[in-house]
């Protein structure tokens, strides 16, 4: 993990450039002041989408379009306002846009677009296709012999859409040991996961690892392993929806 540093005011973020860390991600979220009706959406994924963006993605603002590049998917695309504090601190665009959140004539909307944000690789928010979509590109990557990895970020609540399901089922079935998918569970799904949510990935024969969805060191260690044939699961555990 990066060093802390002291904590700044959103005025104080607000002047800074890049290199940011960890403990400037609530003033650069303090920046959207836009309306956003997804906060705890938001907040939940803040951990994870760090230490991925710090430790474990291959990305970067100078290489967008790298065909050899590491790929993240953001599936739950509400509550985006920690993924942009995460891409603004590593500099895939500059803080000033922050400010502009939610409004007609930002590029920050409610839901990411790939095609107005740098780094996004998904437009997301519809819940249910960014687990089909990594699957897809897992197997792609793989035809085409490139070596990166794909790393989807889902909510609990969004496995309810059977889109999910089958993603889960192929993943498994092709052995995509490339892909891995981080679940965040706050446990606001539907009916609930009988056996966790993590026992349904498991017959389908992944990987599956449990961690503090706080703990980054925890959260490192789950996310750089691998399997040699088969798909990861990491379930980010984190406080119940409120
Ligand atoms: C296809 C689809 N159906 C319904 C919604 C409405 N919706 C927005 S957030 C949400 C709950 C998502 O829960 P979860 O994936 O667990 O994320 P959390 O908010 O708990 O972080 C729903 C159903 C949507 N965005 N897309
Ligand atoms: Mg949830």
């Amino acid at each position: 993990m990066s060093s802390p540093t002291d904590s700044l005011t959103a005025d104080q973020t607000h002047r800074r450039t890049p290199p940011f860390s960890f403990e400037d991600l609530p003033g650069l979220m303090s920046l959207q002041t836009g309306d956003e009706k997804h906060g705890p959406a938001a907040t939940s994924t803040l951990d994870v989408l760090w230490v991925l963006y710090d430790e474990i993605l291959d990305v970067s603002a100078a290489a967008l379009d790298d065909p050899a590049r590491d790929r993240f998917y953001l599936s739950k695309g509400h509550g985006p306002m920690a993924y942009y504090a995460v891409l603004a601190a590593k500099g895939f665009f500059p803080v000033d846009w922050l400010a502009g959140f939610g409004g007609a004539h930002s590029r920050l909307g409610h839901h990411p677009d790939r095609n107005l944000v740098p780094g996004v690789e998904i437009s997301s928010g519809s819940l249910g296709h960014g687990f089909p979509l990594a699957v897809g590109t897992a197997l792609g990557l793989r035809a085409q012999g490139v070596d990166s990895r794909v790393v989807c970020l889902v909510g609990d609540a969004e496995l309810d859409e059977g889109s999910n399901a089958e993603a889960m089922t192929v993943a498994g079935s092709f052995d995509l040991s490339n892909l891995t998918v981080v679940v965040v569970d706050n446990r606001s799904s539907s009916h609930g996961w009988r056996g966790g949510v993590g026992a349904h990935f498991a017959v389908e024969g992944w990987i599956v690892q449990r961690v503090d969805g706080r703990d980054h060191q925890a959260l490192a260690v789950a996310m750089r392993r691998t399997a040699a044939t088969v798909p990861t699961l990491v379930v980010a555990e984190v406080e119940d929806q409120s």
